[in-house]
């Protein structure tokens, strides 16, 4: 079955009733969920509702093995050989959280972020840094070209404890080499965590091989649902974290004055657990195992390769990051000048069923320090077709036509969010020349049939 055949076992990519499917390009943001794993995730509530790990009736039995069961399909496709170094959580913010503030910290420790992290892998550190003393240094990457492995090591001779690091960024899709910044960094002493939601939709990984002390994924950027992240770490590199939650199911025993851990992963997990969005993320495990990595890679890029030549034929676009679509396969970051990211959203929504990301995609830091309001972001997906594609391009072509470079609202000119605001808009009349440039309904005829389901 060709990859945009899979598009069947999407509910979400249904025609609606224009009798056009939808065009989801935000992939980077939340994947869609196959039916595998709407079912499965139903199949919780409908055939075996238990309490996982504490009841002894056969309910229970069958989600304490189908929970386990998700550990070990994490696992595998992380390169993790031993399943008790997955421990479920919410989503990456919270693994990356759990190290944060798992770790027991002296102060003047360094910790060493990148230039465009994402707020989960930013605020926490800034956190320690006004509480607990540790030092945040920032290491600055190239807007084009490779990784600077020499920058990297002057912060690690500073005597860096922690390097926490994007694996693929959410902002312009490029990728680190992580298997050479873990071996620098463990040669000076320092440990460290990646942020992988980017990443592990895409390929397997093997973070074991590659000595990763810890890393962080959320389940629902890989057709898993809502709620199920994970932190990958050995089960002794876990065992040097305080836990976040303590409680239910943490414990081998407990006094009125005393209590024992339990050993990883299962003194991380307090309370009861998001049973039936684990099963649902075993399902979305398995419908990943599936796919051929390489081809899903090759068929991301084609599409990111077609949108990208036809923004270079524009003017007033301007690409994020890599030049090479190779470089960043799964998303294109982009800017249109004289126009506001958040009116381009809601007109290729409002016009052309396309949706897209736009603003500062939670790396507020980056685009202030360059005084830019935000970008659109495309995001790409093994489902996704070249129709999706060209309906975006259609879209994006109408409305520079629409609205003039001049005088309308400019991704240069407008002014900052107020602080607290969360959405970066165009000022006054730009704003409205811009919004006033959505159609109504769907402006211009869809490609049709003939792209339909093909890659
Ligand atoms: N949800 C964030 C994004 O869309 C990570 O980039």
């Amino acid at each position: 079955m060709s990859l945009t055949e899979r598009r069947r076992d999407f509910p979400a990519l249904r025609p609606r009733k224009s009798g056009l499917p939808p065009v989801y390009l935000d992939s980077a943001c939340m994947s869609l969920v196959p039916q595998v794993v709407l079912d499965a995730t139903a199949s919780y509530y409908r055939d075996f509702p238990g309490c996982g790990g504490r009841s002894l009736h056969r309910f229970a039995e069958e989600v304490g093995r189908r929970y386990e069961e998700t550990r070990s399909l994490f696992a595998h496709r992380l390169g993790v050989a031993d399943p008790r170094g997955i421990v479920f959580l919410r989503n990456s913010t919270e693994a990356i959280n759990l190290v944060a503030q798992g770790l027991r910290w002296k102060r003047g420790d360094r910790v060493l972020i990148s230039d465009r992290e994402h707020n989960s892998n930013l605020i926490v550190w800034q956190r320690l840094a006004a509480e607990r003393g540790i030092r945040v240094d920032v290491l600055p990457l190239a807007d084009e070209g490779g990784f600077d492995q020499l920058e990297l090591e002057n912060h690690l001779r500073k005597g860096v404890r922690l390097v926490s690091l994007f694996h693929t960024s959410n902002l312009d899709g490029r990728s680190l080499p992580i298997e050479d910044i873990t071996e620098l960094a463990h040669d000076r002493g320092a440990q460290v965590l990646f942020d992988g939601c980017q990443a592990a939709p895409h390929a397997p990984l093997e973070l074991d091989r590659m000595g990763v002390d810890f890393y962080a994924v959320s389940g629902h950027k890989m057709l898993g649902p809502t709620g199920t992240g994970i932190l990958a770490a050995s089960p002794e590199r876990l065992l040097t974290l305080r836990p976040l939650l303590v409680g239910g199911e943490t414990v081998e025993w407990s006094t009125l004055t005393e209590h024992e851990l339990r050993p990883p992963p299962y003194r991380f997990e307090a309370g009861l657990q998001n049973y039936a969005g684990l099963v649902g993320m075993g399902a979305a495990l398995r419908y990943l195992e599936q796919l051929d990595p390489a081809e899903m890679r090759a068929h991301e890029r084609d599409l990111n390769q077609r949108l990208t030549r036809a923004l270079m034929e524009e003017r007033r676009a301007r690409i994020l990051g890599p030049a090479d679509p190779s470089d960043r396969p799964s998303l294109l970051a982009f800017t249109l000048e004289g126009i506001d990211p958040h009116d381009a959203a809601l007109f290729l929504d409002e016009g052309y069923g396309v949706m897209v990301r736009s603003g500062r995609h939670c790396v507020h830091s980056w685009y202030a320090e360059r005084n830019i309001p935000g970008n659109v972001r495309a995001s790409f997906y093994f489902y996704n077709n070249t129709e999706d594609v060209d309906v975006l391009i259609a879209g994006l072509r109408e409305l520079l036509a629409r609205v003039p470079a001049s005088g309308t609202s400019g991704a240069k000119t407008t002014p900052r969010a107020p602080s607290g605001s969360g959405r970066p808009r165009a000022a006054g009349s730009k704003a409205a020349a811009a919004r006033s440039a959505r159609p109504r309904r769907r402006a211009a005829p869809r490609p049709r049939a003939s792209a339909r389901g093909s890659s």
